[in-house]
């Protein structure tokens, strides 16, 4: 059945105009003036905007001695709700583990998915076995790999296998991610916080200060830049880390940064609030920061300096956060985002103006698709690209609250926030998935998106190196035990 969105203002990355859209067989099949389908979706007073991309989520992830709550059912269900027609999730092999053997049970999880998915791989541990499969890996179109330089003695990465690994990766044409903050740092801070009785989870704040972000992006550009390849620098939220971003830019460096919705919005006072549970449920890594830090992003975000705001949506229960009182360190860090990235953006950014409509479409889904090289498949509104599109009311206001989100915990870390700005109806390939603010999902509707690698810079794949004494590495099975 053909459908066409009528009536509407069409909003992209690069210009802004008056047409209808109209979708068959899950694709944009024209836009342009007075077409008519069998189905027609009135966008009259409305934006029509590419869906919205999150390029980072923790779904159903096995993660300090628990899995995050929401997975790709509740996940894919907050994220349609919000304008976001496609997620990138982490696929976390635990360290020992094949990367092979992770994904087959990544495309497990994601079988009930209303929207489409894609991965990005962890390298969480280093070997021969790990070497010889990340180019399996990206033949299965996953060509984006994420190391941990934070979480000592569990994911964290040293140096030497970081370097390593940039390496491999700029030989195959695929993308290094660093989680950036100094592990070993974090470590100490935490030990020292704890020996001194703070074991709040404002200490969490405390034991991961903006330098250890800073020194820690600063150290994965170097890292790259001698491995000869591009980086992109997940949750950026301090300046110290953004500047190290901006200043590898002008070099020349292919260096992007991604701040979080929650680093936009909420700053490090929420570490205070004299409630345990609003403050553990607040933690996260990196931690919320303060106002200098925010006014850093939003200019890094109008400047092109950051180019995507993300949520690295990973959420746990209130029970679950309780598994650290008396020890902030066991407090399972994330919070959620998926649902209400996109109306947060809009309110804090488009309508203070300090984002024009169209660099709103660029940090929540065009430029992310370019980086990610699923660009004009996702991310656009032309011809023959896939069928996600958000149509976007900007009189529609609600005000944020657990009770009515499709997230699977029991609070929302915006909670009592209002914005005006709101999906009103969203399509995922051609599928109607919110229908005037209600959403319809269609669990396993969405599919997986196979990304192919860049351009490789050097296509004889080198051999196998052992980097240093090998790190002792046992099995710990799922989930990764003491994570
Ligand atoms: N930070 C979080 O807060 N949660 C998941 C992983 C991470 O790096
Ligand atoms: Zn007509
Ligand atoms: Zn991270
Ligand atoms: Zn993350």
């Amino acid at each position: 059945m053909s459908k066409v969105i009528k009536n509407g203002t069409i909003v992209t990355a690069d210009r802004t105009w008056k047409a209808d859209v109209l979708i068959k067989d899950e694709k944009i099949f024209a836009i342009g003036p007075d077409l008519h389908a069998d189905h027609e979706i009135d966008a009259t007073g409305c934006y029509v905007m590419p869906g919205g991309i999150d390029p980072h989520t923790h779904l159903e992830m096995p993660f300090m001695g628990t899995y995050s709550t929401d997975d790709f059912e509740s996940g894919a269900r907050a994220a349609v709700s919000g304008g976001t027609t496609m997620v990138v999730d982490f696929c976390l092999p635990s360290p020992g583990q094949s990367l092979l053997e992770a994904i087959q049970m990544w495309d497990n999880k994601s079988t009930r998915a209303t929207c489409d998915y894609s991965f990005h791989m962890a390298i969480t541990w280093w070997s021969e076995q790990v070497f010889n499969e990340m180019p399996q890996v990206v033949e299965k179109g996953i060509t984006s790999f994420k190391h941990f330089m934070a979480y000592k003695g569990a994911l964290m990465v040293d140096d030497d296998e970081m370097y390593a690994s940039f390496q491999r990766c700029a030989e195959l044409g695929a993308l290094p991610l660093v989680h950036a903050e100094n592990g070993d740092v974090v470590a100490g801070l935490q030990a020292r916080l704890l020996e001194e009785g703070n074991n709040g989870p404002e200490a969490h704040a405390y034991s991961r200060p903006p330098e250890v972000e800073g020194e820690a992006t600063n150290r994965a550009i170097m890292i790259a830049d001698m491995a000869g390849t591009p980086l992109y620098v997940v949750h950026t939220s301090c300046e110290q880390a953004h500047e190290a971003i901006r200043r590898a830019r002008q070099k020349g460096m292919r260096v992007f940064g991604e701040p979080l919705i929650q680093h936009l919005v909420l700053d490090e006072s929420e570490y205070a609030h004299p409630d345990w549970d609003h403050a553990a449920r607040r933690v996260m890594s990196p931690p919320f920061r303060n106002k200098q830090h925010q006014d850093s992003l939003w200019a890094g975000l109008q400047a092109g300096s950051l180019q995507v705001v993300a949520t690295d949506h990973c959420a746990f229960t209130t029970e679950q956060k309780r598994f650290g009182v008396g020890d902030f360190t066991k407090i399972p860090n994330g919070t959620g985002g998926l649902e209400d990235r996109m109306p947060l953006l809009w309110t804090y950014g488009v309508k203070t103006g300090r984002l024009t409509m169209n660099e709103f479409v660029a940090v929540t889904s065009t430029n992310i698709a370019k980086i990610l090289n699923m660009y004009p498949q996702k991310g656009a509104i032309v011809e023959g690209a896939d069928a996600d599109i958000v149509v976007w009311d900007p009189e529609a206001e609600k005000t944020i609250s657990a009770k009515d989100q499709q997230s699977a915990i029991d609070y929302n870390v915006f909670e009592g926030i209002k914005v005006k700005g709101l999906p009103k109806t969203v399509l995922s390939r051609g599928e109607i998935v919110v229908d005037n603010g209600k959403v319809q999902p269609k669990p396993g509707h969405g599919q997986f998106v196979a990304r192919e690698p860049h351009m490789a810079v050097n296509k004889a794949l080198s051999q196998w190196k052992q980097v240093t004494a090998p790190r002792k590495v046992e099995r710990t099975g799922i989930p990764a035990s003491g994570v």
